[in-house]
């Protein structure tokens, strides 16, 4: 990845180019070319072409799922899913979590109830939920954070306890397991991130898996504004479609993506014997017994024990140039409009508060070499106080 140079404040290699945390994965070029020269000829474009539908049925198998619904994106994926179950009033949902889960809700004027983790879980904490439930809470929307599966069996407790409609947002979990069964098959629907920031990526792109076929046929037509056929619209729908350019990309990425789960594994077990023994340095260990896409390499870091905080050591590490990024900082509930919405939120969610000061994630995918993490661990080491 570019030629090194001196870095502005310790005596160790760093970055000319900048390395990015969700720097995207390419499959093979001449593949995507192929199949893009195969749309002009068509000259089907869009509204479910042919790639669209091979894309679909590759996911559903490879997920085990029923139902795949390819989307133009994650954040519509999630409205369009939200309107499909018929949530509204309040949905209780993290606020440790990507802006979009929450917007999904407001958007269609719903309020999200922010329910705070479990502690080591960085999951919605099911032991939290009973308590901020209301004669208007219509369901309960789990986060896989970092593609670390929500425990999902009191979640579904929970809402047949008390009659709430439960979905996921797996954003972050393509690709993993849980219990031995793949994210897509948990509550009644999940919703994917097909954005080029992630592990699996068609440009931008999304899907919603179901295994209930009533749900799925809803979900298709609200997609396509609502049309059961020619001139006939039976629900309020939407645009959420894929382009036919994009499940080019879609298929092409999933010829690689055991290459790309290989690289990110070796990348992440690289990451994990370097920074091993610095002090106030953890890194958020994934189930091996499960599948992983070892997309997410994030850190806590512990202020006494490293010597410097957070946001000093992510400054230094951008200015070495390694994009370092603080997912999910500050937490929805310190975002607007929720943070004038709720100013006292902040009192229920202690372990969130904690958590958004603590994490930063670091680079990986294919983007990434060996040498490239050798170096960014080196400049982590090399930044606490002991060492300047
Ligand atoms: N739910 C969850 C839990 C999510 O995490 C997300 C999305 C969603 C729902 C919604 O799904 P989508 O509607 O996005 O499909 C980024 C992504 O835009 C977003 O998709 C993602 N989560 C979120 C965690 O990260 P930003 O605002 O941080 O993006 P940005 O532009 O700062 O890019 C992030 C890094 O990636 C940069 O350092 C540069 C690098 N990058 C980015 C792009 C677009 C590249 O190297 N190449 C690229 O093409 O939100």
């Amino acid at each position: 990845m570019g030629k090194r140079i001196q870095p502005l404040s310790c005596k160790i290699p760093a970055f000319d180019t900048m390395l990015h945390v969700g720097g995207p994965n390419i499959g093979h070029r001449d593949r995507l070319m192929q199949r893009i020269e195969g749309i002009l000829d068509r000259h089907w474009l869009t509204n479910r072409g042919e790639l669209v539908q091979e894309f679909e049925t590759r996911l559903q198998d490879y997920l085990g799922v029923r139902h795949c619904i390819s989307m133009c994106n994650g954040t519509v994926a999630l409205e369009i899913a939200i309107r499909a179950l018929g949530l509204k009033g309040e949905v209780i949902v993290p606020s440790f979590t990507f802006i979009a889960t929450a917007h999904a809700l407001q958007w269609q004027e719903i309020t999200p109830v922010f329910c705070d983790i479990a502690p080591g879980t960085y999951n919605i904490d099911p032991e939290r939920i009973e308590e901020l439930i209301t004669p208007r809470t219509t369901g309960i929307i789990g986060v896989h954070v970092w593609g670390k599966p929500c425990d999902t069996e009191p979640l579904e407790a929970l809402s047949h306890r008390h009659g709430l409609r439960l979905m996921f947002d797996g954003a972050h979990a393509f690709g993993c397991s849980h219990k031995g069964t793949m994210i897509a098959n948990f509550g009644e629907c999940e919703v994917f991130s097909f954005h080029a920031t992630k592990f699996f990526n068609t440009f931008e792109g999304g899907a919603v898996a179901t295994n209930n076929d009533e749900l799925a046929e809803k979900i298709r037509l609200m997609q396509n504004f609502g049309f059961s056929g020619m001139d006939k619209v039976i629900y309020i729908g939407t645009n959420g479609k894929m382009n036919e350019v994009c499940a080019a990309m879609g298929l092409t990425n999933l010829d690689s993506l055991d290459e790309f789960i290989e690289i990110n594994r070796r990348n992440y077990n690289l990451y994990h014997k370097r920074l091993a023994d610095i002090p106030g340095i953890e890194l958020v260990r994934y189930d091996t017994s499960e599948k992983n896409n070892w997309q997410h390499v994030v850190f806590e870091l512990n202020e006494t024990n490293y010597g410097r905080s957070r946001d000093e050591l992510m400054k230094h590490l951008h200015a070495n140039g390694v994009r370092a990024r603080r997912y999910f900082y500050p937490g929805c509930h310190r975002m607007e409009p929720y943070r004038s919405y709720y100013p006292h939120a902040h009192l229920l969610l202690p372990e969130t508060e904690q958590l958004c000061d603590r994490v930063l994630l670091l680079p990986t995918g294919t983007g990434v070499t060996q040498e490239d993490i050798r170096t960014i661990s080196l400049i982590i080491e090399k930044a606490r106080p002991d060492n300047w």
